[in-house]
């Protein structure tokens, strides 16, 4: 069980370039929410065990090819696979921490040419972030840590540069955080950590949830998944 919000839950999604520590801080994330007794769900998009998802993967590895449209459509399909499953969490007054969300199809399709409002009907059926946090990196950095590439837009670092640029852009609503993930992973988690104690508090009018304990060690490091 554990403490559930009051009303809806809330979505909190992860966005950024490649290997910009999404996947590390999203978990860190979900483990804190969870050990302070937070009701909380995680989610990552895409979602390559489905069968859109498996679609996906064949277009990142090159053994499918798609038009850039139909490729943002199929990433697009594939987080409405999961509607009934996250409007559920969020009924349940969960927090729901997403690794890769909406966002990432405007970031990606925008720098690809396509139009942001095209991109944006296409998620306008899904549950909407109510707080992103965007995880900014130097795209030259983020190739350098890479270990192993995987799909096919990787290896472009002009490409890297236009989605930096379209996330920064969308970086200027006010439900976005930016946090520099050039940072150590223990310090983007801090920072992630008191943005959360705050916005849970907003949330839920004034419920004191400490999620930073500032005598506490810092947690011990996670590898990047990439
Ligand atoms: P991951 O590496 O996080 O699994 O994402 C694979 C690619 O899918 C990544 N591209 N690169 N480079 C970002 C891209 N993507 C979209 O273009 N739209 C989406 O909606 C999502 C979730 C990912």
């Amino acid at each position: 069980m554990g403490i559930s919000l009051k009303g809806r839950g809330m979505i909190i999604s992860l966005e950024g370039i490649d290997a910009s520590g999404k996947f590390t801080q999203s978990n860190l994330l979900y483990k804190l929410l969870q050990s302070k007794g937070v009701r909380t769900t995680y989610a990552s998009f895409p979602d390559y065990t489905t069968t859109i998802g498996q679609e996906i993967q064949a277009f990142l590895s090159r053994t499918k090819d798609y038009t850039v449209e139909a490729r943002h459509m199929l990433f697009s399909l594939n987080r409405l696979e999961h509607k009934k499953e996250i409007e559920d969490w969020l009924n349940e007054g969960d927090v729901v921490v997403i690794n890769r969300y909406c966002d990432s199809n405007l970031a990606y399709g925008g720098a690809s040419g396509l139009s942001i409002e095209w991109l944006r009907s296409l998620e306008s059926e899904m549950p909407q972030s109510n707080y992103v946090y965007y995880l900014k990196a130097k795209p030259n950095l983020s190739r350098e840590r890479k270990t192993r590439s995987r799909d096919k837009f990787e290896s472009d670092l002009a490409y890297l540069e236009r989605v930096a640029s379209v996330y920064d852009a969308l970086a200027e609503s006010p439900n976005w955080f930016t946090i520099d993930a050039n940072n150590s992973i223990e310090s983007v988690h801090y920072e992630i950590s008191k943005i959360t104690e705050e916005l849970l508090k907003e949330h839920d009018e004034g419920k004191e949830i400490e999620l930073v304990n500032t005598k506490a060690k810092p947690l011990k490091m996670q590898k990047n998944r990439k």
